[in-house]
């Protein structure tokens, strides 16, 4: 295989830092972009918060009243994704002028595979070195960029060198920079496979890549051997250009031509239901429905519908894919194929209205636990409950 050469990019403290550049009083202060904190009574959660706010323990993802009860004399802000999306754009723009082997994980971070276009800065350090000086120029913030011979590594090293930073990782080095770190900077690593690995004394990347596979496959199936393999520095995966990367579908050919409804309705849930998981597994929300139609005669018909929010839960994308339908049926058409579409992604930790209501975070954790059990007993372990007359 090729060797490549991976940059990942990740913007430091973005929302804060946008904030802090654009009200300089902010600068050196702690700063907290999320819902409103309402002297801690608040409901929803931080979105992100500047370095000086992180020293008291606040970060991404926890809820508002706690980041206030540990800092309230921070600048709580609402933020505006109008403006971070100005910004992003910004800086994707200048990454496209590095090299169009882009793939995009969110608003303020991407995968750049500079294996053929560091030549013109002569190394793939100077090329970076060239990008956060254009970064820092044009949107007066700071970026953070790792670059290893893969992708994970690539990640692991822009993290460790945050804020500002630049952290190249050659081939060579790639195992005696991933050994000594702690298990849980691999991907796929979360708190329930950390704490099983700690119990069998695996505490490092080292520890992991020491251990005979057979134990790990026994452990942990088919994720025992991506970690394996991550742990012995390979990592297959490829820069995804955006085009690549843009929908999750599914689909179903009948194997009688159908005009029962029960069954077609049954099918869009299924279909659904499996887009749904998709998208939750790789961490995408898409924003257009599209639900494809073929007909007995083969003809076949596209229906889409936009959501005013991003979404991956199953509900949501089935109502609106049998109301898609619906206005399309006529009596007497015979459906052939069926197939469920979601694209139009971003960043799903973004979230689309920075006041998230409870509702949405708890049917967030209701598509997770139903997701794990899936995980760990198989598709057909859980079924939504299909209601058995349908309108
Ligand atoms: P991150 O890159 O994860 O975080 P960050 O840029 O704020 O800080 P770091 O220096 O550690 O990279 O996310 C980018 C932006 O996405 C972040 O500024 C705000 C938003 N975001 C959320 O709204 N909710 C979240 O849970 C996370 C993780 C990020
Ligand atoms: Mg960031």
């Amino acid at each position: 295989m090729r060797s490549s050469i991976i940059a990942h990019i990740d913007m430091d403290a973005f929302f804060a830092a946008v904030e802090q550049r654009d009200h300089p009083e902010l600068l050196g202060k702690p700063v907290v972009v999320g819902a409103d904190p309402k002297k801690g009574r608040g409901r929803g959660v931080v979105s992100t918060a500047s370095y000086e706010a992180r020293v008291y323990g606040i970060h991404s993802a926890m809820p508002i009243s706690k980041a206030y009860r540990l800092c309230p004399h921070a600048v709580f802000l609402p933020g505006s994704m109008k403006k971070y999306s100005k910004v992003s754009n910004q800086i994707f723009d200048i990454f496209y002028d590095f090299t169009p082997e882009i793939e995009p994980i969110s608003v303020d971070e991407a995968f750049l595979d500079l294996t053929g276009s560091f030549h013109f800065y002569k190394t793939p350090y100077n090329t970076c070195v060239a990008l956060k000086e254009r970064i820092k120029k044009e949107t007066r913030l700071t970026a953070s960029v790792g670059i290893a011979p893969v992708k994970m590594a690539a990640k692991i090293a822009s993290d460790l060198c945050k804020p500002d930073g630049l952290l190249e990782i050659k081939e060579g080095g790639l195992l005696d920079f991933l050994w000594p770190l702690k298990i849980e900077k691999l991907w796929g690593v979360g708190p329930k496979t950390k704490e099983t690995l700690n119990r069998m004394k695996i505490e490092t990347i080292g520890d992991i890549a020491r251990t005979p596979l057979e134990i790990l496959r026994n452990r942990f199936g088919e994720n025992g051997e991506h970690l394996y393999s991550l742990a012995n520095g390979i990592d297959p995966r490829q820069v995804v250009l955006e085009e690549e990367a843009k929908s999750v579908s599914n689909e179903h050919t009948f194997e009688r031509d159908t005009a029962d409804k029960d069954e077609i309705y049954r099918t869009l849930l299924y279909l659904s239901e499996k887009v749904s998981r998709r998208l939750r597994k790789d961490n995408l929300k898409g924003k257009t429905l599209t639900v494809k139609i073929r007909l007995a005669d083969f003809k076949t018909y596209t229906r889409a519908f936009t959501y005013p929010e991003r979404t991956n839960f199953t509900d949501t994308i089935y109502r609106k894919a049998k109301e898609v339908f619906d206005g399309f049926y006529k009596s007497g058409m015979k459906v052939r194929l069926l197939g469920v579409r979601l694209s139009h992604f971003n960043d799903p930790y973004v979230q689309e209205n920075l006041f998230e209501d409870e509702k949405n975070v708890r049917l967030e954790k209701i598509h997770r636990a139903v997701d794990s059990v899936k995980n760990r007993f198989g598709e057909d372990a859980i079924r939504h409950g299909f209601p058995k007359s349908i309108d």
